[in-house]
């Protein structure tokens, strides 16, 4: 799905800003059909839960609308009018004036719907979004919700972070012709010297299409006609890992020799590839360092903000990390486009985290129940969970940045119904994508022999806690147990093996001379003992830690104000393993 840009033949206007807002439960019951009576306002992007200070709203199970007045742009008359939401978490309906005109569930993938028809240029119209936050056992991630002894609804989940919801990214309305470019697909390959972008270019209606591509610094280096086919580019510069260069694509609808639609799209020239044990990126061994994120600030929730994102990214290259993990849900576009610019390398995750009632269940407040069965992962989850998928790759799979899919984060995997429910999602993604491989993480409660679908599966993503979750403070038992698993798991298979999860709560200024859980020491040393394990390990390709920064979850009792695993706290000052963790990555030759 493409993303709404300005070009000769599109314009664009972001929604942002303030919209009203209210509960479902303070408004009448068909809300999108006048003016929201509502004393309050919600900025877009923003997740609502941390704005007001309102238990009622922060812990609101439902509904919740926005609404704003939008201008069409009076030069607009004969195009196409969209309007495109980012995200809405984790279902959205909108409405133009009365209308319905789009519904869609997933709460961190767009949707869009043309609403031409309905607007007039130069006029405006009401905008209502409504935004429902409820997951069950049918939807991905999956949740539930209880009503206690007071008649209150409550959300409960399976997952370790804040369900934060509302529209957390940007709202636009654009426009473009009627005959249009509807989508592309980009798949590079490397032959000698020349870079070679293989293209697909899906039109609304028949149309003659044309290529160009151009370098960085818009020198035209390639073109062809047609919808599908190829360009090659002689002495092609190379995206590489902490060098994100890229070249633009064009893609052309030709009418009478008119240009009536042009679509330009950054496109780097790479490979990837899993060959044995390794993990190539344009045919070199490539070694993950960095860390499993989450889209989480004070105030603002999921909302996605430029100024964090490039402290982020500014942080990592200061540490000399070279990737993350999008934990546990597709982050905002941005995010990806700044990643494929800055040379930072992705895996790239769905929603289905917390596919785990029998364990992880009870540990969240959930019930426990066999993980799959009518009542919990069923079939209608597994097809959320495939649409989860489709709508990842679809949104993200010209980006070069991204080199792996991962479909799930630690689903409970030891059980052979696991096997019946992973296999034709592990082959839908290869269907969609033959271009990169596919991964889904396991968790440390499925080790080597428990574990039922790692085969079907390129790269062995683990997350583990050895020395936090199991034998708590006691490093030198860690350290035995963790290499005893990793050399079990590289006995088993030929494939890769990436730590995408390790790490310890720590509270920043605790402090010990003796290394105890909590204390920024006991962070610092708990890395330690990992990574002497990692190095002992041949088929070890990368490491990321839990978590970049300190995030929100729902209360409980293991949690104070949050997952406190961060290397940064959650407004980004580093605790002492962000220098203990510099010092290793700016020095890792591997
Ligand atoms: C995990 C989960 C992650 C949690 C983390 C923790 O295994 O994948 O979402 O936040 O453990 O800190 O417990």
């Amino acid at each position: 799905m493409l993303k709404p840009r300005s070009t000769p033949t599109r314009e664009l206007v972001r929604l942002d800003g303030l919209w009203r807002f209210a509960l479902d439960t303070k408004v009448a019951d068909t809300p999108w059909t006048a003016a929201l009576d509502t004393p309050l306002e919600a900025p877009v992007p923003a997740s609502y839960n941390d704005l007001f200070v309102d238990a009622e709203i922060r812990d609101h199970v439902g509904w919740v609308w926005y609404q704003r007045q939008v201008r069409v742009p009076r030069g607009w008359a004969g195009e196409r009018v969209f309007v495109r939401l980012d995200a809405a978490t984790h279902e959205g309906r909108v409405y133009v004036d009365g209308e319905l005109v789009a519904e869609h569930v997933g709460g961190y993938t767009p949707f869009e719907a043309d609403i031409t028809d309905l607007v007039q240029p130069g006029q405006e119209f009401r905008l209502t979004v409504g935004v429902n936050n409820v997951l069950t056992n049918t939807t991905i991630p999956p949740g539930f919700v209880t009503v206690d002894d007071l008649g209150r609804k409550k959300q409960k989940y399976l997952h370790d972070f804040y369900n934060y919801a509302g529209l957390a990214r940007s709202v636009w309305l654009y426009s473009a012709p009627a005959v249009r470019v509807d989508d592309i697909t980009v798949v590079t390959d490397v032959d000698g010297a020349d870079g070679v972008v293989s293209y697909d270019i899906a039109t609304t209606s028949e149309a003659d299409v044309r290529v160009r591509i151009r370098d960085a610094a818009g020198n035209p280096v390639g073109e062809a006609e047609g919808a599908r086919g190829e360009v090659r580019i002689p002495d092609a510069t190379l995206w590489q890992p902490g060098a994100g260069y890229l070249y633009e694509l064009t893609a052309e609808v030709v009418s009478g020799g008119e240009v009536v639609d042009a679509y330009p799209l950054a496109v780097g020239v790479r490979t990837v590839e899993v060959k044995g044990n390794k993990f190539l990126i344009n045919g070199e061994p490539f070694y993950f360092t960095g860390f499993g994120k989450h889209e989480d600030t004070a105030v603002r929730g999921k909302g996605h903000d430029d100024a964090y994102l490039v402290h982020d990214f500014e942080l990592m290259k200061w540490m000399g990390a070279n990737s993350f993990r999008t934990s546990h849900y597709p982050y905002a576009e941005e995010v990806l486009e700044y990643a494929d610019r800055q040379g930072i390398v992705v895996i790239d995750e769905t929603a289905a985290v917390g596919l785990n009632y029998s364990i992880v269940g009870g540990f969240f407040g959930g019930p426990v129940l066999p993980t799959f069965g009518p009542d919990s992962v069923n079939d209608q989850t597994k097809e959320a969970h495939a649409q989860a998928i489709r709508e990842l790759i679809a949104r993200d799979k010209n980006h070069p940045s991204v080199v792996l899919w991962s479909i799930a984060n630690e689903p409970e995997s030891g059980v052979d119904e696991a096997r019946d429910y992973f296999e034709p999602l592990a082959t839908l993604t290869r269907e969609l994508d033959l271009s990169r491989p596919i991964t889904f993480v396991n968790m440390m409660l499925a080790p080597v022999g428990v574990d039922k679908i790692s085969d079907l599966f390129d790269v062995l993503c683990l997350n583990r806690y050895y020395g936090w979750y199991v034998d708590t403070g006691d490093l030198e038992s860690a350290e035995i147990h963790l290499e005893a698993e990793l050399r079990g798991w590289e006995a088993m298979y030929d494939k890769p093996m990436l730590m995408t999860e390790y790490g310890a709560d720590t509270v920043a200024g605790q402090h010990s001379a003796l290394a105890q859980p909590w204390t920024e020491e006991y962070q610092v040393a708990y890395l330690d003992m990992n990574h002497r394990v990692f190095d002992r390990i041949e088929s070890f390709v990368g490491e990321q830690v839990w978590n970049f920064a300190d995030f929100q979850t729902a209360v409980g009792i293991i949690r104070v104000d949050g997952n406190k695993k961060g290397v940064f706290t959650r407004d980004r000052k580093p605790k002492a393993a962000a220098h203990a963790l510099r010092s290793r990555w700016t020095r890792l030759e591997k």
